[in-house]
């Protein structure tokens, strides 16, 4: 197959290129979706070396939509040079500020123009419900690069007022410039999401980009790649090449000309990467790791509201939500109602198709996932915690797990310590009205990347607000985020933010000019 696309060029006008790559076209969700199914590299379609493939799975019926080219660390290699040559020479490190800006706002536009293929793709690949693939995995990659769009022409440093050699005279001024080549690795939960989130900041700060999606999950990542020739994005600034953590990821890690990792995933290959970063060249790295986000619902809350948001709060993407609420703690005094509302609700969720549009809970986004739920489950049941629904996979075709909750949590289960990233709700009681003793719970994990609190009292939120050991607090809302907030988390959730201005920062290096007059 080939396609015929109308490159735009970085300084307006456009040409017609024919460009050789092969399209995967599959018919799905009433439309023909067409995407690449070859690595990304220097502006290119081109197959792995040597010839390597992974399979994609859609995750409602197992079958295989594609093969998909696997990277090896020569593939890496060739990416790594091609972001070295743009960065250093070519067009990207030529243009100014706003004209990257421009660029990346036409990259907007054109996921925006193929919002619902994307939002396919995506659905078709992870298993996401479609409605909520279109508002939060695409909308929300959308909303992304354009926040970053905006800052392009606005990254600023300062001019500080320093002691004088006297009897001359100084000043100091701080330039804020782009690292060079960075490196993403990202997880398959939110794939264009989270591709987005790194790689908008990362390139608004005029850096190239080496980045691996998730092998289980890649599709969105190559299809964005083709809008980002469409937008005229110059060669070598995008660089996409799905493959194995354990060796394209490790090769990006690894690889002495990159000198940033942004990554997304678990904790535990977090360690490994961080562990890499330092061997290989020091480089810089920032970590969104995995999360056990308490909840805490006091009786003075809003009954209806809270349910409502503790449901969202961890069934919101099948549970596959790195700020699930992976804890609830329910005053004593509200427990069995609370529990009994939720258990109602949980057991009306329609699961199904994530093309049907009454769909509210697709299949888990792979079959070692959906596994380690059953184990998950399992667990709970054997250390002793009383499960009220699910708890098992579906009886049904496709990765489907059933949504589960389980009460009756004690401090020391499995359960109450680990992420499931599935739709697992996890409750335990407290004693009404202790609030230090129900923070200190709260607090004792390992993890801290969110929490929630329900209560009307506003002295008591805040003062939990200020207690929790956590990146993000919400407060009578949960899952509110935004591309304006910073969003990253504490402890061995990692450190770095994503969003926000601060993200920015993530991806820049503060350059002090001291003069003499
Ligand atoms: P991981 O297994 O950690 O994988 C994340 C990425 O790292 C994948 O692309 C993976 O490649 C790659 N990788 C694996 N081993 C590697 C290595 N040795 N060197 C370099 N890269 C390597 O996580 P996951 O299972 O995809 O995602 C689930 C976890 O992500 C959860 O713990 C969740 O909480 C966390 N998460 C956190 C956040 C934030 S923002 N904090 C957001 C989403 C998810 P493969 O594709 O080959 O596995």
């Amino acid at each position: 197959d080939f396609a015929q696309l109308v490159i735009t060029k970085c300084r307006g006008g456009s040409e017609t290129k024919k460009l050789m790559h092969k399209s995967i076209d599959v018919f799905a969700n009433n439309m023909t979706l067409h995407f690449p199914n070859q690595l990304f590299i220097n502006g290119e379609f081109v197959d792995a070396v040597p010839n390597t493939t992974l399979d994609s799975i859609n995750p409602h019926d197992e079958s295989v939509i594609c093969k998909v080219q696997c990277a090896s660390k020569d593939d890496v290699n060739k990416a790594v040079q091609a972001a070295k040559r743009a960065f250093e020479d070519g067009e990207w490190s030529k243009i100014s500020a706003r004209e990257r800006g421009h660029l990346l706002f036409r990259l907007a536009d054109l996921m925006d123009a193929h919002r619902e293929e994307l939002a396919s793709i995506e659905s078709l690949d992870s298993g996401a419900v479609y409605t909520l693939a279109l508002k939060t995995h695409v909308g929300m990659s959308i909303e992304t690069w354009r926040y970053f769009a905006g800052w392009c022409d606005k990254i600023q440093g300062s001019t500080i007022p320093i002691s004088h050699a006297r009897p001359n005279r100084n000043l100091t001024i701080t330039k804020k410039e782009p690292i060079g080549v960075c490196g993403l690795v990202t997880p398959w939960n939110y794939p264009l999401m989270m591709l987005s989130w790194k790689m908008a900041s990362c390139l608004a700060a005029g850096n190239t980009v080496v980045m691996k999606p998730a092998q289980v999950s890649p599709l969105s990542a190559l299809k964005f790649a083709e809008l980002s020739l469409l937008a005229g994005i110059p060669p070598g600034v995008i660089n996409i090449l799905p493959g194995k953590g354990s060796e394209t990821g490790n090769a990006i890690a690894n690889h002495p000309d990159i000198r940033k990792l942004g990554f997304t995933g678990s904790t535990s290959v977090g360690q490994v990467i961080m562990r890499s970063c330092a061997d290989s060249n020091v480089k810089k790295v920032s970590l969104e790791l995995g999360g056990k986000s308490p909840l805490i619902i006091f009786n003075d809350c809003d009954l209806d509201r809270a349910v409502r948001m503790a449901m969202s709060g961890v069934f919101f993407n099948k549970g596959e939500n790195c700020i699930a609420a992976g804890r609830l703690f329910v005053d004593s005094s509200i427990h069995d109602e609370f529990v009994e509302r939720v258990v109602k609700e949980t057991k009306k969720m329609v699961m199904g198709d994530p093309f049907n549009r009454s769909t509210e809970h697709g299949p888990q986004n792979h079959k070692a996932h959906l596994d380690k739920l059953v184990e998950f489950c399992n667990l709970g049941i054997k250390e002793g915690a009383t499960l009220l629904c699910g708890g098992k996979r579906a009886d049904r075709k496709g990765f489907y797990f059933q949504p589960t909750v389980f009460t009756d949590v004690e401090d020391h289960m499995y359960i109450a310590q680990e992420e499931s990233f599935g739709p697992v709700m996890v409750i335990s009681k407290f004693a009404s009205g202790n609030v230090d003793a129900v923070i200190k719970r709260a607090n004792n994990t390992e993890y801290g990347l969110a929490s929630g609190v329900f209560t009307r009292d506003i002295n008591r939120a805040l003062y939990i607000a200020e207690k929790i050991d956590a990146g993000t607090v919400f407060i009578n809302t949960y899952n509110k985020t935004d591309v304006a907030a910073p969003f990253g988390g504490f402890k061995q959730s990692g450190f770095g933010k994503d969003l926000g201005k601060a993200a920015l920062d993530e991806y820049l290096k503060t350059k002090c000019i001291t003069f003499e007059y």
